[in-house]
């Protein structure tokens, strides 16, 4: 089954909205693989964000990835990458829409709450980078059999 990076950032952590966020996926049929509370290191920020080190805002976004706690999860489910992309809305809050993490929660692009893997080759390199192999479990689940 797919699997995607999902992180609450440390806006959405000190905004007490991880509960709100797990909440939104769970309700949405998808399973949990994995999760932690972390505080990133810059070298792993610089390596994760890695595709934007030559844009402006990187210096920025690296600060802001690594000033305090995250949450990382791994969610499990069909087309889960494009799926919660669609629930996080646009980067851009301004630009988000209504129902939709950053819709509902984010009003600058700077501290838009909530990250997540934009296609099959992010989310296989991003799980690799947060999660290791015992981290992610692989277990059985009673809804699933209602959402497939
Ligand atoms: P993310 O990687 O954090 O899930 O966000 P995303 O795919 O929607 O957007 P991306 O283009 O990958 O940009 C990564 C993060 O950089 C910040 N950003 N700032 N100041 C700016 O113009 C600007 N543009 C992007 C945002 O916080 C964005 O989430
Ligand atoms: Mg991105």
């Amino acid at each position: 089954m797919e699997k995607t990076f999902i992180m609450v950032k440390p806006d959405g952590v000190q905004r007490n909205l991880i509960g709100d966020i797990v909440n939104r996926f769970e309700k949405k049929g998808f399973k949990l693989a994995g999760g932690k509370l972390m505080q990133i290191p810059s070298s792993l920020a610089e390596e994760h964000y890695g595709e934007h080190k030559e844009k402006p805002f990187f210096g920025e976004l690296v600060e802001f990835i690594t000033s305090g706690p995250v949450f990382a999860m791994v969610w499990e489910g069909e087309n889960v990458i494009a799926t919660a992309r669609q629930m996080m809305g646009k980067t851009n809050p301004s630009e988000a829409l209504p129902g939709t993490v950053r819709g509902d929660f984010g009003l600058t692009v700077g501290k838009n709450v909530i990250h997540g893997s934009d296609s099959p080759e992010s989310a296989q390199r991003e799980i690799g980078l947060f999660f290791n192999g015992e981290e992610l479990l692989n277990y059985e689940k009673n809804d699933q059999n209602w959402l497939y």
